[in-house]
């Protein structure tokens, strides 16, 4: 669990540049992208330039790591107005984790939900 870069992993390569993606904020350890297939007004990724296969892996490994991912969350939630401090009515942060729960991309990350209505159907 070192958290070095796959070279099959998805969102290793959009961290690498290698595959295309509408990024909205970078830190030096942290990534976010518009997710290509929006659930919500608002869909944004947030995750770890390093690799780990979902978010408990990466809270065990880097808790500090997984706090900065939390903090930029937030932050995206803030950027894009759905943060009720922002003016928004709020957002939702989901972590899928495992195959069985709708994970399909084993990096860690999570996704940043809002400016819908309804969005407590979705999960
Ligand atoms: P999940 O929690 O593993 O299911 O989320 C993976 C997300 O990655 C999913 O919402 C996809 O739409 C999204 N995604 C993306 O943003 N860009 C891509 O090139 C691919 C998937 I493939």
């Amino acid at each position: 669990m070192s958290g070095e870069p796959q070279a099959d992993c998805l969102f290793c390569r959009i961290v690498a540049r290698e595959i295309p993606a509408t990024v909205v904020r970078e830190t030096e350890t942290t990534l976010a992208f518009r997710d290509i297939n929006p659930q919500a007004p608002t869909h944004v990724l947030v995750v770890p330039k390093a690799h780990y296969p979902h978010a408990a892996a990466l809270a065990d490994a880097d808790p500090a790591l997984a706090g900065t991912l939390l903090a930029e969350a937030g932050r995206v939630a803030e950027e894009e107005k759905v943060a009720e401090s922002a003016g928004g009515a709020g957002y939702r942060l989901i972590f899928n984790t495992g195959a069985g729960a709708g994970q399909t991309v084993f990096h860690a990350h999570v996704h940043v939900l809002g400016g819908g209505d309804g969005l407590r159907e979705k999960l």
